[in-house]
């Protein structure tokens, strides 16, 4: 690992790009104590598919540091249901934005991937060297091809250009601001959501998608804008660096962990004609924890402050 080369953002101007998102906003609360200026821009105020607007943008603005959180994201089937949407949007917003952040030399960007980059079949827990090893999962290959470009955007522009571009590959993410649409969320925002409304029609059981058996691991919005932070200050390398909590559970203890957390005793049924993705992608925390960073909020403290920020925002 190279040497760390601390970056101070005390009186930087920041870039949050895709501040509206769930990870997006987690950066902007946790830049709050660090003493810098955010900025920030609405899909009405700039369209990241736009070259020339994001370029026009970062010319008019020109941040030192760049938070790259803007992406099409989507659970499961919002995933093999569009996967046009995934692969264009995606390449086109990380294209646009690391080319109009070199053209005004920003002097740090961190570009925020996904652990779906990684093969189907990985060896578990997966270390960042697993990249491009072997077939990815069918069902989210587009975004996952979106999302190893912008690694090696990074990695290119780092090399060509010698800009101190990185990038940091979250786990399966929840938490406050999340999407609790069924058909497009991730999985706790649609459990929390069935749990909660089967609870409140006194329903006797809900329906969870696919066989149960398949594993994930998941960490907080918090714990992954903290790391982004964290990365963004202490490291600077090409290679990209997991961000999750080193843990996992099945789906259906995890759908027991909700069912808790919202008080429904009811039971729990199968929709078997859903899919259940890949198997297993617990990754490696073993690099961000050498780089000084682990998490603080466990599953079941998370999943409660979720489901209150539901009630209080959304259900
Ligand atoms: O969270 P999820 O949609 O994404 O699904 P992936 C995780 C697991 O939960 C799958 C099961 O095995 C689903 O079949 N599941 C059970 C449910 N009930 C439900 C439900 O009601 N809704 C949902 N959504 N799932 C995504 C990728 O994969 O993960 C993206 O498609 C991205 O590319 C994201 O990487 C983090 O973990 O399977």
């Amino acid at each position: 690992m190279a040497p760390i080369t601390p970056y101070s953002l005390n009186g930087k101007h920041v870039f949050v790009a895709g501040h509206r998102g769930m990870v997006g906003s987690g950066i902007v609360r946790r830049l709050a104590t660090e003493g810098c200026t955010v900025l920030t821009a609405t899909r009405a105020e700039l369209n990241f598919l736009d070259q020339a607007a994001v370029r026009v943008w970062f010319e008019a603005n020109r941040p030192h540091a760049v938070f790259l959180a803007a992406a099409k994201v989507g659970g499961i089937l919002a995933n093999d249901s569009f996967p046009a949407d995934f692969l264009y949007d995606n390449l086109m917003i990380e294209a646009n934005i690391i080319e109009a952040a070199f053209r005004v030399g920003v002097e740090k960007l961190l570009f925020l991937g996904s652990s779906c980059i990684y093969p189907k079949l990985a060896d578990q827990p997966i270390v960042e060297s697993a990249l491009l090893t072997g077939p990815l999962e069918p069902t989210n290959e587009w975004y996952a091809v979106a999302k190893i470009a912008g690694i090696k955007l990074a990695q290119a522009y780092r090399r060509q250009h010698g800009c101190d571009y990185i990038s940091a590959m979250p786990t399966n993410l929840y938490g406050s601001g999340d999407n609790f649409d069924l058909m497009s969320s991730h999985v706790i925002p649609a459990l929390l959501r069935k749990a909660h409304e089967a609870k409140l029609s006194g329903a006797e059981q809900i329906e969870i998608w696919g066989t149960g058996t398949p594993r994930r691991e998941f960490l907080h919005v918090d714990d992954c804008a903290d790391a982004c932070v964290h990365l963004m200050k202490t490291y600077s390398d090409a290679e990209h660096v997991n961000v999750g909590s080193g843990e996992d559970v099945t789906i259906l203890e995890l759908t027991q962990m909700i069912c808790d957390a919202v008080s429904f005793k009811g039971k729990i049924v199968h929709d078997l004609t859903k899919p259940d993705g890949t198997p297993r992608k617990l990754m490696s925390a073993d690099k961000i924890r050498a780089l000084g960073w682990h998490p603080k909020i466990g599953l079941t403290e998370g999943l409660s402050a979720t489901y209150a920020w539901f009630r209080s925002n959304v259900g």
